[in-house]
């Protein structure tokens, strides 16, 4: 039997809520562990979430001092190595960002802010979320171009680490590339194979959403860029992701073509830097090539988005 998935966007409101973990409940090795301030300030972030629906506005946050001290370490930290190191439309996006939605060293941009320009862009929507959903769900969430956000920013003790996505990750890393079109179209593509898909295609869609959308590269001008927001969003792994042979001595990551038949297979570890990268020649060649693979994925229908009504419609 083919598994339950959203037909109109509206229907994200039923699995938004069903959680893996919880973002306020944290681990024994979290930085914020032993600190009852950061987790109370977790819970109410976690209850905005619970609490929204679709066609609600987010609710805005007044960020502390200390919250946006963090981020400006973050920001700092890493507007430094985007000119270098980031794929050319990221960019371009960038500074508009900071032009239309709040984006500077000194502020915390409001995801409904940063949601309007992208709707604006590509059609594409922010939705808070209270922690990590299943692969299945976040995943279709793309099918309708709605990225599921965290809005809490990481424990101010240690602004370099965090253990699991928050607002720095989110908007320095996810949220720039959403208002480029074919960067759009792509995440979405993943999105629409894996509604309805069985347990071993999820799987291996998830795979691809880690090694593009996370820590895709690309070449440009004959140069290895990040365009994966796992790599916008680190200071040291941006670096080492795109480091060339002749000028460090540290380990050098392995970069192979991005190839979906070979990608949506391949291991990975999830808390150390990745041993391994693909390289795109475009977002366009990216989609192209997933949209080829995605049609050999057995599926017995057909999904494409109806983007006036937001429905799926199956053929
Ligand atoms: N849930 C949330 N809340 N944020 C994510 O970035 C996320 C997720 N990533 N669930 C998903 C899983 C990703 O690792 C892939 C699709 O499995
Ligand atoms: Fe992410």
């Amino acid at each position: 039997s083919i598994p339950w998935y959203p037909q109109k966007i509206s229907d994200i409101d039923q699995f938004a809520n069903r959680i893996l973990s919880y973002g306020a409940e944290l681990d024994c090795d979290h930085p914020g562990f032993t600190d009852e301030v950061y987790r109370a300030r977790r819970k109410q972030f976690a209850d905005i979430a619970f609490n929204f629906r679709h066609g609600d506005k987010i609710p805005r946050i007044e960020y502390t001092e200390q919250e946006t001290a963090t981020w400006a370490v973050v920001w700092d930290q890493l507007t430094g190595l985007y000119p270098k190191h980031a794929c050319k439309e990221f960019n371009h996006i960038f500074p508009l960002m900071q032009q239309n939605c709040g984006y500077s060293r000194d502020n915390i941009p409001q995801l409904q802010d940063v949601s309007d320009f992208l709707k604006d862009c590509t059609g594409f929507a922010l939705r808070p979320v209270a922690g990590l959903l299943s692969s299945r769900d976040f995943l279709a969430g793309l099918a309708f171009r709605v990225f599921h956000s965290t809005q809490y920013i990481r424990h101010h003790s240690e602004p370099k680490y965090t253990p699991e996505p928050d607002i720095c990750h989110e908007l320095m890393g996810h949220a720039p590339l959403f208002a480029d079109s074919e960067f759009a179209q792509f995440s979405q593509e993943i999105g629409l194979a894996s509604l309805g898909a069985d347990d071993a295609t999820i799987e291996k869609l998830a795979t691809l959403y880690w090694f593009t959308i996370e820590f895709g590269l690309c070449l440009q001008g004959g140069e290895k860029k990040a365009y994966g927001a796992g790599l916008l969003s680190s200071f040291g792994e941006l670096e080492y992701s795109v480091s060339d042979k002749k000028r460090t001595s540290h380990l050098q990551p392995e970069i192979g073509p991005f190839d979906p038949a070979v990608t949506s297979v391949q291991k990975y570890p999830i808390t150390e830097y990745q041993p391994k990268y693909f390289l795109a020649d475009s977002f366009e060649s990216a989609k192209n090539k997933l949209k080829s693979w995605a049609a050999t994925i057995p599926r017995p229908f057909h999904v494409r988005y109806n983007p006036y009504t937001q429905r799926i419609e199956t053929l």
